[in-house]
């Protein structure tokens, strides 16, 4: 784990995460944001791309801009430079080499908007969705804003990571809540920890570590750009992967080039 400092190797062993402080600079981020309030524009006013898929706010679907009622943009690693870049980094393929080894595939890519009013995600842990073999997905959440404790950060259980997939959840109760969201039942959340990011900070996380986020109550948007990696030739044991697109990033501990015809699914 060369690429990792001992603390952040005794984090992920220890607690299922780790945070890198000032990963991703002011320039990348604002390239970011502006591609993607770019892309919300165009997809409302009609603009065809089968390639993305877009996952509506439904608590403000009266927002006066089209950016304004989406929760989410899928899908935005392969075709959009600015994404694709930074899910290819060197520096964050290192990172992953080093957590992951070195055959890993990038297969789920997804901007967060969290606009004032938008509901947080409950807790859950990743691996519920995914259904993988091996069960050894890792994400990374870059804060493309700062996340305070009033617009809706993530807050996480520490060594929750070494649990098993917790099978007693509920779909989200709340009237609005969006597509998707389950909340697990009935296990101790006594030691979760808030993660207050600067804008640039990196999350590592495993698909085990259980995490909610909480609403945004500020009057500011929270924003953050979110991938999930594999090991390569992952097999996938569940229908939940319509939103999956799998793109070889590394080969041998290099940089793969990413081709721009999707993998198929290995399905189980
Ligand atoms: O960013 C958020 O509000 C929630 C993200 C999350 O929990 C996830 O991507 O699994």
């Amino acid at each position: 784990m060369t690429a990792l400092t001992e603390e952040q190797r005794e984090s992920w062993n220890a607690n299922g995460y780790f945070v890198v402080p000032g990963f991703g600079q002011p320039e990348l981020l604002q390239k970011m944001i502006e591609r993607i309030e770019d892309l919300a524009r165009r997809l409302d006013a009609g603009e065809e791309r089968p390639d993305l898929l877009v996952s509506p706010e439904n608590l403000l679907a009266e927002a006066a801009t089209p950016e304004g009622r989406l929760s989410k943009i899928f899908r935005v690693m392969r075709s959009e430079d600015v994404f694709r870049e930074f899910a290819t980094d060197p520096r964050l393929l290192d990172i992953l080499d080093a957590v992951m080894g070195p055959d890993i595939d990038c297969f789920l890519s997804q901007f967060i908007f969290k606009h004032p009013g938008a509901l947080g995600q409950p807790w859950h842990q990743d691996e519920w969705y995914f259904r993988m073999t091996p069960p050894e997905q890792v994400g990374v959440w870059l804060a493309c804003t700062d996340a305070t404790p009033d617009n809706g950060p993530l807050w996480v259980v520490p060594g929750s990571h070494r649990e098993v997939v917790h099978e007693d959840v509920v779909n989200d109760p709340r009237p609005g809540a969006n597509m998707g969201y389950v909340e697990i039942q009935g296990a101790d959340t006594s030691q979760e920890q808030q993660m207050l990011m600067a804008a640039g900070d990196l999350l590592v996380f495993h698909c085990h570590l259980r995490h909610r986020s909480t609403d945004n109550v500020s009057d500011g948007m929270r924003a953050a750009m979110v991938y999930h990696y594999s090991p390569a030739e992952t097999v996938v044991n569940h229908e939940f992967g319509f939103n999956h697109d799998w793109v070889a990033v590394l080969r041998d501990g290099a940089p793969a080039a990413v081709d721009p015809t999707p993998i198929p699914i290995n399905w189980g």
